[in-house]
């Protein structure tokens, strides 16, 4: 047991990782140990893009080395860190560009099961597309504004829209920078091809195009999938619900639905809901259908239908364990292969949907948006039929209530209420210091650290010292498992100004906004502090930071690298993928500074990190005149075993 203390905070996951030991089974907690990594590959100093390597500089005498072609390891490093960029915009990007593809469908009548939910958010959203609004129908604007946004894919000339909603200052720096992304898919072709063999050896030019690249996933790919996903299924508002393994119930045909686009899940939700598939179900012997979730199409389903949440990333292969899942329905992305052969040990089946991403050990049952409702109804019945053969069950009894979706118009509305939205309120808390800054804390699991005790102690830390913390992904998971999300927590750990703020408004000190492409919200509100004024001209100006503590995927870099090209101060915890250049690593931790006045960091210990994060904030609320003096709440270590991590 005590080993698996150390690998996770999380007990639901403990009681796991003993089954899984007993049945000798492995999981990402265990491969990890075996994985013992490459110190080449750590410090990003090992190209493969041609035959004549792969070649390694050493990262402990970097000046040393070359490549076959005589790349340096400055070149080296930035072509790597590039191509994260590009691997993670990418994936984000093709998500919103599913989301429109189905969106113009909806609109024209062709995706049955599919509609225009939130009138109200598509006007705001055409108007700022300059879309015709007028005496037109909401069909035909709602065809025009998916068409609009599926052209920042592709468009030959031009802006992204979406980028022109960013503060007047920071628009200027990108446009002399020569960053303001042009289209979606060029800034990531072009990222390949720059960093293909003996095309851009200058490393702060390869990191231009990965900020552009960067920014064409946050203020378009990630930005159009959060748009269009609230017009189409509603703008999220918070609600109860609740999380961890313990959602899983053992007289009920479990279904877990689990990857990234909410096209699918949505369609499972509503198909589960049918009483043809009720009824279904109670044939069968059981007591009705249980949808849970896990990764983002979680935080998706969560925060519009508060479908609990059974785990985040790393509990994918726990929540197998527990031989109550009937089906695991996934479409793309964060998906281990290891659920497939693990799906043999016990009855469960692997359901993959998307064309774009197949798997041994499962079974494939193509979802197609022109017909969703009867893919889903496939799905749904599949698990059904597999609830005979389910043997013993071991379902932890974990569990936590969790307040989820929060975002820009909710935080609008909340704050000024319906007839003057405002940000007032909280531009006014956080000039006044009842609000020390305001935190995005994003990312993933990863064995390579304890899973979900980083979150836990840097979210704990933050709101200890007065700052408002929003989430999303995995991370939000984390600390919803160790009940954060609640706003009696207020009144337990934050300090007065920020209980105070959090009881009038009636929300916990950490938000839960939703999927890793909503981090396109954060976006969006740190622009609507900027313009509300008495904090700045830009995002850079504001006392607010963001980091990724125990963050793993591509999709996490390119995300940090369009907060700090947007202003923001980002730290990342784990490890650091360009150690190996110190030249780059200058260039990204300093240099920035001057370039797009936030830089990234890098700090793997939680107390550290904390401490980074509000030197930071400090120093901005120094700069715009609003610094009292304050002294830092350190946990001690009754506080810490409070913490029980
Ligand atoms: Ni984000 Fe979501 Fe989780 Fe990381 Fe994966 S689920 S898109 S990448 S692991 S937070």
């Amino acid at each position: 047991m005590s080993e698996n203390i150390e690998k996770t905070a999380c007990e639901a996951s403990k009681k796991m990782l003993e089954k899984a030991a007993e049945l000798e089974q492995e999981t990402a907690f265990t491969r990890v140990e075996k994985q013992k990594g490459c110190a080449f590959g750590e410090a990003g100093t090992c190209c493969r893009i041609c035959a004549m390597g792969p070649c390694r500089i050493n990262p402990k005498k970097p000046e040393e080395g070359q490549g076959v072609c005589g790349a340096t390891v400055d070149t080296i490093v930035a072509r790597n860190f590039a191509r994260m960029i590009a691997g993670g915009s990418a994936a984000h990007s093709d998500h919103g560009r599913a989301v429109a593809e189905t969106f113009i469908m909806a609109a024209k009548g062709e995706a049955p099961g599919y509609e225009i939910k939130d009138r109200m958010k598509l006007l705001e959203v055409a108007a700022d597309l300059g879309v015709e609004i007028g005496e037109r129908s909401i069909e035909d604007i709602a065809v025009d504004v998916g068409e609009k946004c599926l052209e920042m894919f592709g468009q030959a000339e031009g802006e992204i829209t979406f980028a022109e909603r960013a503060p007047e200052p920071r628009k200027a720096l990108w446009r002399e920078l020569g960053v303001f992304p042009r289209a979606i898919d060029r800034e990531v072709v072009e990222i390949m091809h720059r960093t293909s063999i003996g095309v851009d050896q200058d490393y702060k030019n390869i990191m231009l195009q990965g900020a552009r690249c960067a920014l064409a996933d946050g203020w378009g790919g990630s930005m159009i999938a959060t748009e269009l996903q609230d017009i189409m299924f509603g703008t999220p508002v918070p609600l109860e619900s609740s999380i961890n393994l313990g959602v899983l119930k053992d007289d009920e045909v479990n279904i877990i639905l689990h990857g990234h686009e909410p096209l699918l899940s949505e369609m499972v939700v509503l198909a589960a809901g049918l009483p043809e598939m009720q009824e279904k179900a109670k044939a069968v012997g059981a007591n009705g259908i249980n949808l849970a979730g896990i990764c983002c199409t979680a935080n998706e389903i969560l925060t519009r239908h508060g479908v609990p949440i059974a785990g985040n990333v790393l509990q994918q292969e726990l929540a197998i364990l527990t031989g109550a899942v009937e089906a695991m329905v996934v479409d793309v992305q964060c998906v281990y292969q290891a659920i497939g052969q693990l799906s043999g040990c016990v009855h469960t089946k692997i359901i993959t949907t998307s064309p774009k991403a197949k798997m041994p050990h499962a079974m494939h049952i193509e979802f197609h948006e022109s017909d969703a409702i009867e893919s889903a109804k496939k799905i749904v019945s599949v698990a059904i039929d597999n609830y005979k053969n389910r043997g013993k069950t071991d379902i932890p009894d974990n569990k936590e209530r969790l307040i989820a979706g929060f975002n820009h118009e909710y935080v609008n509305y909340m704050l000024g209420g319906r007839y003057r939205a405002s940000y007032r309120p909280l531009n006014d808390a956080v000039i006044d210091g009842r609000i020390r800054g305001v935190v995005g804390v994003v990312g993933c699991n990863n064995p390579r650290v304890p899973h979900d005790a980083i979150h836990i102690q840097v979210v704990r830390e933050l709101i200890a010292n007065g700052c408002l913390v929003l989430m999303t992904g995995c991370a939000a998971q984390s600390v919803a498992k160790a009940g954060l999300m609640l706003p009696e927590v207020a009144r337990e750990i934050c300090p007065q100004g920020l209980y105070e703020v959090c009881e009038a408004v009636g929300i916990p000190p950490v938000l839960h906004c939703g999927s890793c492409v909503d981090n396109s919200r954060l976006l969006i509100a740190a622009t609507a502090m900027v313009k509300e004024g008495g904090l700045g001209e830009d995002i850079s100006d504001l006392p607010l930071a963001g980091c990724a503590p125990e963050w793993m995927s591509e999709k996490a870099i390119a995300i940090g690298q369009y907060f700090v090209a947007s202003g923001f101060y980002v730290v990342f915890g784990v490890k650091w993928p360009t150690l190996g250049s110190p030249d780059m690593t200058d260039y990204l931790f300093e240099q920035y500074r001057d370039v797009y006045k936030a830089t990234w960091d890098y700090e793997p210990d939680p107390e550290k990190m904390v401490g980074k994060i509000l030197s930071h904030i400090d120093s901005k609320r120094e700069a715009l005149g609003i610094a009292a003096k304050r002294e830092r709440v350190l946990f001690d270590m009754a506080m810490r075993r409070e913490l029980q991590i």
